[in-house]
């Protein structure tokens, strides 16, 4: 591919207006602007690598049931928005696209004028976030910046809550989580004792992080650091909660597995400032 030529094109997944950007050694992701909603990574191999449910709703009725769901103000209920915030449920515009030394990639932003304003009202302040997916290779990395262009600070929580396809759950095991503090959604805290993470009923935990750790799935092994993040959450519904999920098939929690870089706790970003968040992905 010419240094000058955009690597990406529009398509429609669904009823969804998406992203492709395919860097030149065959890697590909697709990023659906419902959302800044990465739906497929493909290393250059050609295989997938992100799980994406075949009963989600594709057509922006509500957030889309795999792949890479964007949580932005709140994570889960921590706030007084919608649950996991309006960043997935919003439509992003495409802002920048290219070609770099880290490999081909595509940059979304969202600001107040682009969310509805039913999901705005509890958490109206002023912000812009931007969000770029870098890939080459067996490398995806993904940076979430967020800009308080108000004039008094405001509380955010941040997580990309990532869906991989693992083939088979019994096969996926989490190294670098052994003796780190977690929490489940009850508040009470363990520490983990076994060596890898193995994945044999509901699983919904909140770990203090360590700045990488590795998924093992049935035929690979994806290294996942975070740098600006606080937590890890790891989670799987189990039988009985997926059974519940409308948006998933009833045996479709065998294939996947989530692990999020998280910040769970909003915390106060003053006005003019930024953060930024990076993840990146390593097959
Ligand atoms: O990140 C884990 C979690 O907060 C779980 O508690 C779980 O319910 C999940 O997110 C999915 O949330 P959703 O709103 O997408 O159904």
């Amino acid at each position: 591919m010419a240094a000058t030529e955009s690597p990406i094109s529009m398509i429609q997944v669904g009823q969804l207006a998406a992203v492709r950007i395919s860097a030149a050694d065959g890697a590909q992701a697709t990023v659906a602007l419902f959302g800044a909603h990465l739906l497929s990574w493909k290393t250059a191999d050609g295989r997938e690598r992100i799980f994406c449910s075949a009963r989600s709703a594709l057509d922006g009725s509500k957030a889309i049931r795999g792949g890479m769901p964007v949580i932005f103000p709140q994570f889960n209920q921590r706030g007084d928005g919608p649950r996991h915030g309006f960043a997935r449920l919003s439509t992003w515009r495409l802002i920048g696209d290219g070609i770099g030394s880290d490999g081909a990639y595509a940059e979304f932003g969202l600001a107040p004028g682009d969310v509805p304003a039913a999901l705005a009202q509890a958490w109206p302040h002023i912000f812009q976030l931007r969000l770029r997916f870098t890939l080459q290779g067996g490398q995806l990395d993904i940076e979430f910046n967020v800009r308080n262009s108000g004039t008094a600070p405001f509380p955010f929580g941040v997580a990309l809550h990532t869906y991989y396809d693992v083939g088979q759950l019994d096969a996926a095991r989490v190294d670098g989580l052994q003796r780190m503090r977690y929490t489940d959604p009850a508040p009470a805290s363990a520490v983990q004792d076994a060596a890898a993470l193995t994945f044999t009923e509901k699983l919904d935990r909140i770990y203090q992080a360590p700045a990488e750790l590795t998924l093992h799935t049935a035929d690979a092994a994806l290294r996942l650091q975070q740098q600006g993040y606080n937590e890890w959450v790891v989670w799987n519904p189990g039988a009985e909660d997926a059974a519940a999920l409308a948006d998933l098939e009833d045996d479709e929690y065998l294939r996947f597995v989530c692990i999020e870089p998280a910040r769970v706790d909003q915390q106060l970003l003053d006005a003019g400032a930024e953060w930024t968040g990076r993840h990146s992905i390593r097959c």
